[in-house]
């Protein structure tokens, strides 16, 4: 029986980066969930009889919100939901089934690498019949919705048996618990060259993956494990657990300190890995080398057609606005378009649905290809190990290889988290203000060539989307970024972005923060964000 819920609206439901992601005592107030999903589907279209895909990290809660988002779905009219057994997905996997079973659309519950548990965070992304994120128009229209919603509609029912395999019915609408892996690990087959990546695991190769205890442990043991015959202790920490064993999801070196500890040690394994919370970031190590996020993404663009799936070539690379220009540089080599795009993987899916782009990066730890629409953890780790067998040489050669033929952009992130708001919206402010001012500066005489807040126009649909951080050019190449997370959900986090680069034939072995020593100096004069905030040193660096 479907029922109508009067209900009151919330003020803070605004989706951000990636949906909405709230600490889980909001989520448990009162209609919460209730409120946010109800929105969802009343910013929505010809939904009516249509198959919509529901999975999640299986953090703590979502037992609870996906009964919710199912009875919800059978009372707004949906035909059929496809849900993941356990009522696990990880955010790459849905969006695969999204786009395998033609769906209209998704709920991914995560809030990806924030910690989970009862003090932990949740989260609710809505994902479109492409397999990627809701673009802005439909997440600002879920926003004001939730501003003034009044009622939702639900069906009473008994809760789904999400452990059963098959069918079953809650109100007129057909419900599908799938095994979450299968289509996932079917698709990775037609991508890679399994074949080399199993002989290279017989030869005696050494990797070691860490799942966090998030959402990867599942699709990493099937997939390294079981069809590349890699052996077995290969994946650790690999049952997902609802707190993620206590620990922070987060594949960085921060949180994956051991990891790189043991790649660093002479007797590590060859290759150390990582995904987060949902399973669309990673860590890639090599013994002795860990390969940042915008250098991977160069280096996966380079050696892509290595692999089966990109044989042919690709046909554009897109990057975030922070992320290295180390991208840049392969695109022009190769001679196809590169694209700059806000922070966010929903920017990306335009491209990729033009055809315009096949490999996309974000500094954030996220690669991705066409073939789904969400970045990949697994996917990245996968083509790695097959530019592996391939190329038969360690991660530490293929990089440096790779510095002396592009020349080398160092980079490092480093993050302020639980700022105060306040504080950190009046820096962006003044900063923001004193741009005009800053070109034609110099400093440790370098001269500042441009100094703007980031605008971006989608080449595809020419929707304008402004205030996407700040940057500050320098005539050598190097560049200061300064933007707020839109992810944390204490606070603010202010992100600083640094970046030089080191032409061929450069110094390539400096030690990152080294590297960028005078620009890191640089920028706090320019923003004052130690003054300002009073931290003397960052919360995390990346
Ligand atoms: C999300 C987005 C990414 C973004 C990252 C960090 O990743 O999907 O596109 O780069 O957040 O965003 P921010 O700098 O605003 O915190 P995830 O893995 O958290 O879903």
């Amino acid at each position: 029986m479907i029922k109508t819920i009067e209900t009151t609206p919330y003020a803070d439901q605004k989706p951000g980066t990636s949906g909405l992601r709230k600490r889980v005592t909001v989520y448990q107030q009162p209609n919460y969930v209730e409120n946010y999903i109800q929105a969802i589907f009343d910013s929505l279209e010809g939904f009516e009889g249509q198959t919509l895909v529901i999975g999640g990290d299986g953090r703590y809660y979502n037992d609870v919100a996906i009964q919710k988002a199912i009875k919800i779905a059978a009372a707004n009219g949906f035909g059929r939901v496809l849900v993941g057994q356990g009522g696990l997905l990880s955010t790459p996997a849905a969006s695969h089934v999204i786009r395998h079973h033609k769906a209209f659309g998704g709920l991914v519950l995560s809030a990806s690498h924030n910690p989970g548990g009862p003090d932990g965070d949740f989260g609710i992304k809505y994902n479109v019949s492409n397999g990627g994120p809701a673009p802005e128009k439909i997440t600002d229209a879920v926003y004001e919705r939730t501003k003034v919603i009044t009622s939702y509609k639900i069906v009473e029912a008994g809760d789904v048996d999400l452990s059963r395999l098959g069918t079953q019915q809650v109100g007129g609408m057909t419900v599908e618990v799938i095994d979450p892996v299968a289509d996932y690990a079917g698709l990775m087959e037609t991508l890679f060259d399994f074949e080399a990546i199993r002989a290279l695991f017989a030869s005696g190769f050494r990797m070691k993956f860490d799942a966090l205890h998030a959402i990867t442990g599942p699709y990493a043991t099937e997939i390294l494990e079981g069809r590349l015959g890699a052996p077995k202790g290969t994946v650790v920490n690999g049952v997902p657990s609802p707190d993620f064993g206590g620990g922070h999801p987060d594949p960085n070196l921060v949180y994956c300190k051991d990891l790189y500890d043991e790649l660093m040690s002479a007797d590590g394994p060859d290759f150390g890995a990582a995904s987060d919370g949902d399973g669309d970031r990673n860590l890639i190590i090599g013994k002795g080398r860990f390969v940042t996020p915008s250098d991977s993404l160069a280096l996966l663009a380079a050696n892509a057609h290595l692999a089966p799936g990109y044989k042919a070539g690709i046909m554009g690379i897109a990057r975030s606005m922070p992320t290295s220009a180390a991208a840049d540089r392969v695109a022009e080599k190769l001679g196809i378009e590169m694209h700059e795009t806000p922070t966010g993987w929903k920017f990306f899916g335009n491209l990729l649905d033009a055809g315009r782009v096949t490999i996309c990066g974000e500094e954030s730890a996220g690669t991705g290809s066409n073939h789904v629409r969400e970045k990949d953890g697994l996917w990245a780790v996968l083509l790695w190990l097959n530019i592996l067998a391939v190329r038969k040489q360690s991660i530490n050669d293929i990089v440096t290889e790779h510095w002396a033929t592009y020349g080398r952009n160092y980079y490092t992130r480093h993050d302020y988290e639980e700022v105060d708001a306040g504080i950190a919206g009046q820096l962006m402010e003044d900063l923001r203000a004193s741009l005009p001012s800053l070109p034609g500066k110099s400093f440790d005489e370098v001269r500042i060539v441009y100094a703007d807040d980031f605008t971006y126009t989608d080449p595809v649909d020419g929707s304008v989307s402004g205030k996407q951080g700040v940057r500050i050019g320098f005539e050598d190449g190097s560049r200061i970024v300064v933007r707020l997370s839109g992810t944390g959900t204490v606070g603010a986090t202010l992100r600083l972005y640094l970046e030089s680069y080191e032409a061929v034939g450069g110094r390539h072995d400096l030690e990152t923060q080294t590297a960028l020593g005078s620009l890191i100096e640089t920028a706090e004069t320019l923003t004052h964000i130690k003054k300002r905030t009073g931290r003397s040193e960052p919360s995390v660096i990346t």
